[in-house]
């Protein structure tokens, strides 16, 4: 009986320190294995007597459910205690605000090129690119820019090297699709230009959308048709238009293109610095000369163009009143559009 009360205190303690269930796993093998504990007391029944054997065996058997009962008792709080340390670990709390991802947005210099691009692709132009690192040539010679123009000056053109620009205007793509190909031409050339400026209304860099139209028989009015369908179409079917008298080297007559100011309804603003008109386009036929330098013959053919700055339709589309926004790439700007 001393024996038994001793091994079951040896039992408790060791059931005791059981702290996960690795140990519970050894800790059993020790006393329940094959070579545990209860198999060498089992063995030590062949040395008692009849009487003994009874008393000694009984006394095991219960100490074997014991330990058994216990274990199984150890084991199942063991358990529930990994359960709950593997819920809580993987425990999401439905009532937290979920996380927003930052999703991307189109620019809205980009976003107005492609409105711009998408009505003359309705009207039938098609969409032409060339290099902005581009040829003295293209740039100005073959545009009928005269070498004493003050659109030549060093303070409005950025010089690679000698004879080699960064784009001042998108015409140099034209007068490339010419070079390449026969009358007629009806083709759009948006991208970006480049002149040495920058204040409230200019960035070194910004945007053109110029457009040219060759073939036999165009006419003014054709420019006109033209060019009224859609400022239509950008600015509303409503918008009054006016074609006002000017000169540029590569269009004679030439024409810049006034809408009604859409800030003030034409009562003159700010905006419109009081006249209640805003200059959208330039415009005009193509000058003869121009034909001539691309080998057209300009007694077979004629043609319109006209160009537009982008950021300042932009400006006026979304009421900005700082080109030098468009380009800070701040966030809380850029995706207001
Ligand atoms: C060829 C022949 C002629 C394109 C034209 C303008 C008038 C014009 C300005 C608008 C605002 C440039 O971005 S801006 O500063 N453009 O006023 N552009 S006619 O004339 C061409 C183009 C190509 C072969």
């Amino acid at each position: 009986m001393m024996e038994i009360d001793s091994i079951r205190e040896n039992i408790d303690n060791k059931l005791a320190s059981i702290k996960n269930l690795d140990e519970l796993t050894r800790i059993k093998a020790e006393l329940l294995g094959r070579k545990g504990l209860f198999s060498q007391l089992i063995e030590k029944i062949k040395q008692l007597s009849k009487d003994e054997k009874r008393i000694y065996g009984q006394n095991i058997n219960t100490l074997k459910d014991y330990t058994e009962n216990r274990l199984k008792a150890i084991k199942d709080k063991l358990e529930d205690k990994q359960r709950e340390m593997e819920e809580r670990a993987s425990w999401i709390d439905i009532t937290m605000p979920g996380k927003v991802p930052l999703v991307g947005k189109i620019h809205p210099i980009t976003k107005v090129i492609s409105e711009i691009t998408e009505i003359f692709v309705s009207l039938g132009f098609s969409v032409a690119e060339g290099p902005d690192i581009e040829l003295d040539y293209y740039n100005f010679e073959a545009l009928n820019i005269p070498s004493d123009h003050p659109a030549r000056d060093l303070q409005d053109t950025f010089y690679i090297k000698e004879g080699v620009v960064l784009r001042t205007h998108t015409s140099p793509v034209e007068i490339r699709v010419m070079e390449s190909q026969l009358p007629p031409v009806r083709i759009i050339s948006p991208g970006a230009v480049y002149r040495c400026d920058s204040d409230i209304s200019h960035t070194p860099m910004f945007h053109q959308v110029e457009g040219l139209m060759v073939d036999k028989g165009i006419r003014f009015s054709d420019l006109k048709g033209i060019l009224t369908i859609f400022i239509h179409e950008m600015f509303g079917e409503d918008t009054a238009v006016r074609f006002r008298p000017s000169y540029f080297p590569f269009t004679e007559p030439s024409a810049e293109v006034d809408i009604c100011c859409v800030i003030c309804g034409g009562k003159g603003c700010r905006v419109c610095k009081e006249t209640g008109w805003l200059e959208i386009l330039g415009s005009g036929m193509t000058h003869p000369q121009v034909f001539r330098n691309v080998g057209y013959d300009p007694e077979e053919v004629t043609g319109f163009a006209f160009g537009l700055g982008v950021e300042r339709i932009a400006m006026l589309k979304y009421g900005i009143d700082d080109i030098r926004q468009f380009y800070y790439n701040d966030l809380r700007f850029i995706s207001q559009f």
